[in-house]
């Protein structure tokens, strides 16, 4: 049997740090089994709870079966917090050692983040790869990026991850320069690694840049249209893009493992007459690596610019654990300068069948929405709400189109709510709610001004008029006549 090293070095490295090993067969053919693990973790309390240590390690295992990575066995010390030179004290390192010898693990998982010096020490004790959280979470991104730009923004993390990993001594990659000796004049191996890192850093950073730029001007133009902007944001698994496929014609894969979507998905849906754009983007985590979040600033930004963000939340958990994540959630949109105002979504209620549960939650959580994507359940009283949040923004409004303002005329009906029409001699008088900037740029169209334009000297609006057409057909996207067509443009940032 042979194992292929799991890393460039082991526990530290640019590659997916899950690769599969291969095995040898009698016949000499090679079959490919998933690494296996042994979990560690330091956990507080003085006394051993299993109960309570399954429920600490049920994320990392999680994590594990996200990442192809089988769960063999954990060894788990009950300290105030880890040893600081090797996580963990001297009999439990040798427990461990113990336990990757007799399972025959291929790696050594943290349940939490390492120093250099931590993971020197763990990989000196076991004769195995060692992963900590923050690595084993990059695995996973890496496994499920399928986009160029997912693709690069998760090597981009990697990388980062890996620099702050070099400042110990020793911890050389020695891929590096694929064996060619790149030092300068006094440069020593450690930092020419450094420094070929950081130009790989670099690059990458330019190409994801020029990606987001082509994704800014899609959802620039997406902002001036004025259609209602909702973000969909919320823990891993939690349901997102099963919510979006479920209010909208998308297809977004949808998987019982973390970190399935990694790519932002746009569209539209038409509710009430009004049309609603809709971004699923990635999930969080606890302790989610401010490198991914670094990586990932220009797919995160899609919830920043929302009118609205619904946080999606999986109301089959237990109690505590969904005011973690809740917590964690509010962290990471804070942190990303996400400041739209957040309805709370709890989904998954088909999985609620004891009502006393419900009642506790819908007691904690009073202004919530609670839905089935899976079902439907919910999902008229979540569209109502939707509309009820952006109505509360809304002008009423009476223009006058002359009947040479057509075009004007059908660019409205995509963005208006409770619209009237009356056929007059001057030409369409509508009545409407609207929303600020659109009342703003229909505001030359005011019913009460034309009646003064036309008692008065009369011509001057019809220059006006000609000019707002103009307007109107540039910045509508080729949307005018449908207001749907705004969604599909808009799907267009993959
Ligand atoms: N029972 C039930 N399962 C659901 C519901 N919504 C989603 N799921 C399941 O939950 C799992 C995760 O759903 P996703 O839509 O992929 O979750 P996500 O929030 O997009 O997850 P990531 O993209 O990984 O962050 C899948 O197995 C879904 O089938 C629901 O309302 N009820
Ligand atoms: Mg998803």
């Amino acid at each position: 049997m042979r194992h292929e090293g799991l890393g460039v070095r082991r526990g530290c490295g640019t590659k997916d740090w899950g690769s599969d090993t291969h095995e040898i067969m009698t016949d000499g053919s090679t079959a490919v089994s998933p690494p296996r693990a042994v979990v560690f973790a330091v956990l507080p309390g003085g006394e051993a709870h299993a109960a309570a240590d399954d429920e600490h390690l049920a994320e990392i295992k999680e994590l594990l079966r996200s990442a192809d990575i089988e769960w063999l066995a954990d060894v788990v010390q009950h300290r105030d917090r880890p040893d600081p030179h090797a996580y963990l004290g001297r009999g439990k390192m040798a427990e461990l050692k113990a336990a990757v010898k007799a399972s025959g693990a291929t790696v050594a998982v943290c349940e939490d983040d390492l120093t250099p010096g931590q993971v020197a020490a763990v990989l000196d004790a076991v004769d195995a790869d060692v992963l900590d959280r923050t690595e084993l979470i990059l695995s996973v991104f890496a496994k499920h990026a399928h986009s160029l730009e997912g693709t690069l923004q998760v090597h981009l993390a990697q990388l980062e991850y890996e620099l702050t990993r070099m400042r110990g001594k020793g911890l050389v990659l020695s891929r590096l320069g694929a064996g060619v000796d790149m030092r300068g004049p006094g440069e020593t191996k450690l930092e020419v690694d450094r420094r070929v890192i950081r130009r790989r850093i670099q690059v990458l950073r330019q190409r994801i840049e020029r990606m987001a730029r082509t994704r800014r001007t899609q959802r620039a133009r997406r902002l001036r249209s004025s259609v209602p902007l909702i973000a969909l944001a919320g823990y891993t698994n939690a349901g997102k893009s099963t919510l979006l496929n479920a209010l909208t014609d998308a297809h977004v894969p949808v998987a019982d493992r973390l970190f399935e979507t990694l790519d932002p998905t746009t569209r539209s849906f038409r509710y009430r007459d009004r049309d609603y754009v809709i971004t699923d983007t990635v999930g969080f985590i606890r302790k989610l690596p401010h490198q991914l979040v670094d990586a990932f600033a220009s797919t995160l930004e899609e919830t920043t610019i929302a009118d609205v963000v619904l946080v999606v939340a999986d109301a089959s958990l237990e109690m505590d654990e969904i005011a973690a994540r809740e917590k964690t959630v509010a962290d990471v949109l804070d942190m990303i300068g996400s400041h739209a105002p957040r309805i709370l979504v709890f989904n998954k209620t088909d999985l609620l069948d004891d009502a006393a549960r419900r009642a506790r939650l819908e007691a904690t959580y009073p202004d919530a929405a609670y839905i089935s994507a899976a079902t439907g359940e919910g999902l008229d009283e979540l569209r109502a709400r939707i509309a009820a949040f952006f109505d509360r923004a809304l002008r009423p409004v009476r223009l006058l189109f002359p009947y040479t303002e057509g075009a004007a005329m059908n660019r409205l009906r995509g963005v208006a709510s409770d619209l009237r029409e009356e056929h007059t001699p001057e030409g369409v008088v509508v009545e409407a709610r609207l929303p600020a900037a659109e009342a703003a740029r229909y505001a030359r169209f005011d019913a009460a001004l034309c009646d003064r334009d036309r008692r008065g000297a009369g011509t001057g609006r019809d220059e006006e008029g000609g000019r707002t057409h103009r307007e109107d057909q540039g910045e509508g996207d080729g949307r005018e006549g449908d207001g749907r067509a705004a969604g599909g443009d808009a799907a267009g940032a993959q």
